[in-house]
């Protein structure tokens, strides 16, 4: 399958993160995408083409405008107001302040469409998120060209950005603007598949009352993992969407059988709906050793899943998400696209 690529991910370059209480190097880093690069010429999956530029018409699709716009200045912005380092929030309006002002001043900005702390926005940020969308979009593309699978190798990751918020390494959803896209030219039903370990919030919320695109994800349970305020099995989707949105939270330490299980029923329930293109929203966190996750996935498990999503046979688009064991990633997430198409062979 063909790859598609931009060496502008490396603008997205934080130097910090907030973790566990520490001040630490992100684990979303450039490295990521260098190790998938890497391993994809290694194996010789495909060829590798740089995006095409599709402006911000389909990003202002899924996202609000004055957000888009808080992206695209905000570390002028922050600069501006004297701050040295990286744009960070450390304040929100919560559940008891709920006024519809949005503040003039940076900080208050950054709080208010900040979804988590641990993100910060960096000099090169917008301008890397900005070609990780049209990586995405291209590789749908060529999907809805009439290609049968393609991978976005996307970095920054999208799948925690809401149409008006960031934080959880992601500022712009990819998947979800490669679904509109897709919905907007052409695909009459679209299905979001999220197996990265952790769930996919932002493109839950962004789809939750449409039945036009249907979501469904696998990650950590949110009681014990990140992004914990949303991702429970009993939330199935509103009004016109209800059914449309499919939650599998799991356990602590769970394995291949239990993983492979959920995904098997996810796949059903999407060849039920029959949707014109499948977007894979493919983090590789759920591994055995990634640092921040707690599922037990070995490298077999990723050939494995992929020949399972190919036997859904639905022409589908592999949308880079997470996935921080950096020496394992490449290895990981091209197995899963081996696995794919070998599956398309026999
Ligand atoms: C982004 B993606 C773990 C803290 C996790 C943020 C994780 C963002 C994951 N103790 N902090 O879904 O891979
Ligand atoms: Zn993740």
């Amino acid at each position: 399958m063909r790859t598609v690529y931009s060496e502008k991910h490396k603008l997205r370059d934080a130097k910090i993160e907030i973790f566990e209480g520490q001040i630490v190097p992100p684990f979303e880093c450039p490295k990521r995408a260098e190790y998938i690069l890497n391993r994809i010429k290694e194996v010789n999956l495909g060829e590798v083409i740089e995006p095409r530029d599709y402006g911000l018409e389909p990003v202002h699709a899924v996202h609000n405008k004055d957000y888009v716009k808080f992206l695209e200045t905000c570390i002028k912005e922050w600069q501006d107001a004297g701050y040295q380092s990286e744009a960070i929030a450390n304040c929100w309006p919560t559940r008891t302040m709920n006024s519809p002002h949005i503040p003039n001043h940076i900080e208050g900005k950054v709080g208010y469409y900040a979804l988590a702390s641990e993100t910060t926005i960096s000099v090169g940020t917008w301008e890397a998120a900005l070609a990780s969308k049209d990586v995405a979009l291209t590789a749908t593309d060529l999907v809805l060209e009439g290609e049968n699978v393609a991978f976005g190798l996307c970095r920054p990751p999208g799948h925690h950005a809401a149409a008006d918020q960031f934080g959880g390494y992601c500022f712009l959803n990819n998947a979800a603007i490669a679904a509109q896209y897709a919905r907007d030219n052409g695909a009459k039903r679209v299905a979001i598949l999220d197996v990265d370990f952790h769930h996919g919030n932002g493109t839950q919320h962004i789809f939750y009352d449409r039945d036009d695109v249907m979501f469904l994800s696998i990650h950590g349970d949110p009681m014990e993992s990140f992004p914990y305020y949303l991702g429970h099995a009993d939330e199935t989707g509103n009004a016109i969407g209800e059914g449309y949105n499919v939650n599998y939270p799991l356990p602590p330490k769970a394995g291949y059988d239990q993983w492979s299980a959920a995904l098997d029923d996810a796949l059903l329930k999407v060849k039920n709906y029959a949707p014109d293109i499948l977007i894979i929203s493919l983090g590789v966190d759920t591994f055995e050793n990634d640092p921040i996750s707690f599922f037990k996935l070995t490298c077999d498990d990723f050939t494995d899943y992929g020949k399972r999503i190919a036997k859904a046979n639905i022409p589908t688009a592999f949308i880079m998400e997470g996935g921080y064991a950096v020496e394992e990633i490449g290895i990981n997430t091209v197995n899963v696209l081996q696995g794919f198409d070998r599956a398309l062979l026999h």
